[in-house]
């Protein structure tokens, strides 16, 4: 506020200063424009530090999905190059089965023993080459074998449970490929051979004390 004056007269008086008034205005509105300004700046440091949190964030999953990676990479070489080795070693141990006489026939290779031997000692010998008396799963199997032409013992046995047949391995004669009338020994007769092979099914039940070849078997697939 200023004193007015008019000619002599004194006037006294509260008149508004304009100028102070606008000064006044002029610094509250610089206030604000600096408030405003602090608070822009301060959003923006916000909005600069989750930027970085994210871009962090982001370069650590990174890291961590390329370290796995290169987990997983060396796993598989290494699954890869287990498996080059294994198929080498079996092409060796095929190799040097079909040398030893062995025949390939639809996954298994078959080994038909020169020597006759009662049924254990047939069984014996298989066991002794890593293999086993055969099992026969298949009409086309049963046929196979048939087509040796040959009397041969195979792996099946009622000497545990008499007329209970089962296969070497345990598992029970399911389908069954016996000669009519076969088996027909009772307790006298408890091992499987192809006695019948001229027939359609070839199966017989013989005393497990006489001496026939045997037919080995090794499953190279399942
Ligand atoms: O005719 C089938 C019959 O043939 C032979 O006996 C005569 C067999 N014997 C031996 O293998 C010792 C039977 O087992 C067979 O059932
Ligand atoms: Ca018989």
């Amino acid at each position: 506020m200023k004193m007015v004056y008019h000619g002599e007269d004194r006037v006294y008086g509260n008149i508004p200063d304009v100028s102070a008034r606008s000064e006044d205005r002029k610094g509250a509105a610089a206030e604000a424009g600096i408030k405003r300004y602090r608070l822009a700046v301060v959003i923006l440091g916000i909005l600069c530090v989750i930027q970085a949190a994210v871009i962090i964030f982001l370069l650590l999953s990174l890291l961590s999905e390329r370290r796995e990676f290169e987990r997983t990479k060396l796993d598989v070489e290494a699954g890869f190059k287990n498996l080059t080795e294994e198929r080498e070693d079996l092409k060796r141990k095929l190799n040097s089965l079909a040398q030893g006489g062995w025949e390939y026939f639809s996954g298994s290779f078959y080994y038909i023993s020169s020597i006759e031997k009662t049924w254990k000692g047939s069984r014996d010998d298989c066991i002794q080459k890593g293999a086993d008396l055969v099992i026969i799963n298949s009409k086309i199997e049963e046929d196979f074998i048939r087509k040796s032409q040959k009397i041969v013992w195979i792996g099946l046995t009622d000497s545990e449970t008499e007329g209970t047949w089962k296969w070497v391995d345990g598992t029970p004669l399911n389908e069954s490929y016996w000669a009519s009338e076969e088996p027909n020994g009772g307790e006298t007769e408890n091992c499987g051979n192809t006695f019948h092979y001229e027939k359609e099914n070839s199966l017989n039940d013989s005393p497990c004390s006489m001496s026939h070849s045997g037919i080995c078997e090794v499953k190279v697939r399942p």
